[in-house]
């Protein structure tokens, strides 16, 4: 393929996808609605691809809920507690044809009664996906002919397809082993077997007339051991030397292949994908000829324009050394929103900077023009960006640890294990519809404030009535915790179509980071003190962290990172000093990305996160002694970075637990501050029972004393409905009495 994409956006331009995925999930619409709306959206978007000139575009791209679940779902890694969620729809369980779907989603979100499985993020992006468990007796088998399926769905539209499967390594290596593996198994252990039904599906494939196939390894990225490069080798010596094969090409993205390039390039693979806007060019090229280098010049997970002359000058020099050379993007456009032509309120000014998945499809093609027609010779590669060192680390320190909880016990006065919630409740159809008719000018701003204060009003009786010690205001003001403070600082665009898929049917709008960040007025203080105005018991302030902030918005690329976090936690420093000003004594600054933004290779590791803690601090050392600061941050590997949330120096730290059955709790025992292992997992639909978060609270108490514990769910409650919330925190309640009397705490 001389031009292509990695891979598109799924939800829908109008978020089709999401809209069938949560009719179907409440019954109002059938299977068949949902499936339709499914082929509807894959025609659309190979039509749309074909029209933009990627002759060959990728098939396989589209899901009902994630790509990774795909995968697990094809090789029929279905837990047994899933499998009981077939529904006899029929035996060809299939997500392909729709007959597995009730399994599928299971899996998914669970069910009543069934847990789902983990979730976590996608490498650093802010794309969430669901975690396989597979153990030594997981009997792998072709369960699922998507792939199949699909090219063959678009060869009847008339349109030629790249099958796109997740590689066999990658997808090992992003599962965990099952609960009841034996001690030390790793899914990786599993790849012969998985290799079995990758073959079967590369030969499938070639008897359809596939002429190509695209298998993303994005792990190959990161730090790899001895074992897991040889596996690599392993399989795709493997794959290669099937008979009948389509050719393969391996895609990687998000950062540099390092030690896994060599070993690749010694497979006999077809083609290789390099990131060549994450990472640089490989030092040695001469490793690469013979195959076809697929360079992804054009940025996949930004919504800048491509800097057409650098690409140019990359591909020249990359030609030059090695022959054959594809134009790509530097990885899926799953990242980015549909089509700037959308966005018809934009600030000409900024959006004249800005592409996003057509317009990057129409640059990958001018770019496989223009190097067609660029005479032969070598062009020298354009120089790496500079990156500035960063910004001298610069925060006052607050009292050490120990003052400032004696003066917030004495100010606060709380009961021990006191429950809170990280912040958001429901957001009710009534308060969406209300915001979407205020951006229309159908109500004007009075009337949308009397309904937000009235949905602040209801959150804080359901609060004292349920008997929480710390509450929340719920955030009906906010749409999204990072849109809502980019909509008020400035430096910031928004967009008005610009979703792209975060999990499942959910979305976001990443702001547009595009110049120098400052706040004008005060963003938060007044809907805090409202709802404290209603309540004697403490109300949390609640804020989004710099490093969340950027991470979660498309950021200019004219200035170092570290600077635009640190304008940012100017910014926020300015909130946190306002709501201390206005009477808050517990303020929450949620850093949730923290980990996300965290290099992929360790060797950078500890520089992005001196810079990062550094910001935080900046941001909340304005706080008085008194001040209980609390942060949160969401999915349990935490772990990861516990070091790095010990330096955020908060009093408080809110992380996800009840998810993945409190696994976390051993690696947090260390942890010397007030810790809220969660204890409700608030992304499935599923009401804990009290006996159930009694026994994760007994769990926390083994490893942490009874006057650090903090009592609270997974997560803000935003997408979950109001009788779930009532009827899970009634639960909590519930265990969090019971555990009171059991360890006779005063
Ligand atoms: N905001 C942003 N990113 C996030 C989260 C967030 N990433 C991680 C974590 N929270 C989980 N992700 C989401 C993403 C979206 C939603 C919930 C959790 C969500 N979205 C609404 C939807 O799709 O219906 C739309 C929200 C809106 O109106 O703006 O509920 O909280 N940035
Ligand atoms: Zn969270």
């Amino acid at each position: 393929p001389a031009a292509t994409v990695l891979g598109y956006p799924r939800i829908g331009p109008r978020r089709e996808l999401k809209r069938a995925l949560e009719s179907y999930w409440n019954g109002t619409t059938t299977r068949d609605d949902l499936l339709s709306t499914g082929r509807r959206l894959r025609e659309a978007t190979w039509r749309r691809l074909a029209g933009l000139g990627i002759a060959v575009p990728p098939s396989n791209t589209f899901s009902y809920y994630d790509h990774v679940l795909d995968t697990a779902f094809m090789l029929d890694a279905v837990p047994d507690r899933h499998r009981a969620a077939e529904t006899g729809a029929g035996a060809g369980a299939g997500v392909g044809d729709g007959d597995g779907l009730d399994v599928y989603f299971a899996m998914a979100r669970g069910t009543g009664t069934i847990a789902p499985l983990r979730m976590t993020k996608w490498f650093d992006t802010n794309y969430h996906y669901i975690v396989p468990e597979i153990g030594p007796e997981t009997a792998f088998r072709l369960a699922d002919e998507k792939p199949i399926l699909e090219a063959v769905e678009a060869r009847t539209l008339g349109i030629a397809t790249r099958p796109v499967l997740l590689g066999p390594v990658t997808f090992l290596l992003l599962s965990e082993a099952a609960p009841g593996s034996p001690e030390g198994f790793t899914p990786l252990e599993r790849l012969n077997d998985v290799l079995d039904v990758y073959a079967q599906i590369l030969e499938s494939l070639a008897a359809e007339g596939v002429d190509w196939v695209q298998l993303d390894e994005p792990a190959l990225v990161a730090d790899r051991t001895p074992v897991e490069l040889a596996a690599v080798r392993v399989a795709y010596e493997r794959l290669c030397g099937l008979p009948d094969r389509p050719r393969i090409f391996v895609s990687s993205y998000f950062g540099e292949l390092g030690e896994a390039l060599p070993v690749l390039a010694t497979t006999p693979i077809d083609a290789i994908g390099l990131d060549l806007v994450s990472g640089g060019l490989p030092a040695d090229l001469s490793a690469l000829r013979g195959k076809t280098v697929v360079a992804g010049v054009v940025p996949g997970r930004n919504i800048w324009r491509t800097h057409l002359d650098d690409a140019l000058n990359t591909l020249r020099h990359l030609r030059h050394h090695v022959g054959t050379v594809s134009v790509s993007t530097s990885c899926s456009l799953l990242h980015v929103p549909y089509d700037l032509d959308q966005e018809t309120e934009l600030d000409p000014a900024v959006r004249e900077r800005l592409a996003f998945a057509d317009q990057k499809a129409v640059e990958v093609q001018t770019l496989a023009n223009l190097l067609a027609q660029a005479p032969a010779g070598d062009m020298p590669a354009p120089p790496a960006r500079p990156t500035a060192p960063a910004p001298e680390a610069r925060w006052d320190d607050r009292s050490p640890y120990a003052a400032r909880a004696a003066a917030q016990a004495e100010h606060l006065r709380l009961p021990p294990l006191p429950i809170t919630t990280i912040g958001s409740f429901p957001q009710t159809g009534d308060l969406r519809a209300a915001r979407a008719a205020l951006v229309a000018g159908e109500i004007g701003e009075e009337q949308y404030e009397t309904q937000v204060k009235a949905e602040i009003e209801r959150s804080i009786r359901l609060q004292e009535k349920l008997g929480l010690d710390v509450l929340v205001h719920g955030e009906p003001e906010r749409n999204d915790m990072v849109q809502y403070f980019a909509e008020h600082l400035d430096g910031f665009a928004v967009s008005r179509h610009g979703w792209v898929q975060s999990y499942g049917s959910r979305c976001t709008r990443p702001p547009i980071l595009h110049g120098d960040v400052s706040r004008p007025a005060p963003i938060t203080a007044r809907w805090t003190r409202y709802a404290q105005s209603l309540t004697s018991k403490p109300v949390k302030g609640m804020l989004t962290g710099p490093v969340t902030i950027v991470a979660w918005s498309f950021v200019r690329e004219d200035l170092p990172l570290p600077e635009v976090v640190g304008q940012v936690a100017d910014a926020i420093r300015g909130e946190v000093a306002d709501l201390q000003d206005a009477g808050s004594t517990i303020i929450q600054v949620d850093e949730p990305a923290l980990r996300e933004l965290l290099p992929l290779r360790s060797a950078d590791q500890a520089a992005y996160l001196s810079w990062a803690v550094a910001a935080y601090r900046h941001a909340t050392s304005v706080a008085a002694d008194r001040t209980q600061i609390h942060t949160h941050l969401c999915y349990s590997n935490a772990a990861q970075v516990l070091e790095a949330i010990d330096g955020l120096d908060a009093d408080v730290t809110t992380i996800e637990s009840a998810r993945s059955g409190g696994r976390i709790l051993p690696a947090v025992a260390s942890f010397s501050r007030g810790l809220g292992p969660g204890v409700y997992d608030i992304h499935s639909p599923r009401v804990p029972s009290a006996d159930e978060v009694t026994g994760l609270i007994e769990a926390i108490l083994a490893v942490l004393p009874v006057d650090r514990a903090w009592i609270n769910p997974d997560c803000g409650l935003k997408t979950r409905t109001y009788e779930q919330v009532e009827a899970s925190l009634a639960n909590v309640v519930a265990a969090r009495d019971r555990m009171l009397v059991l360890t006779q705490a005063p």
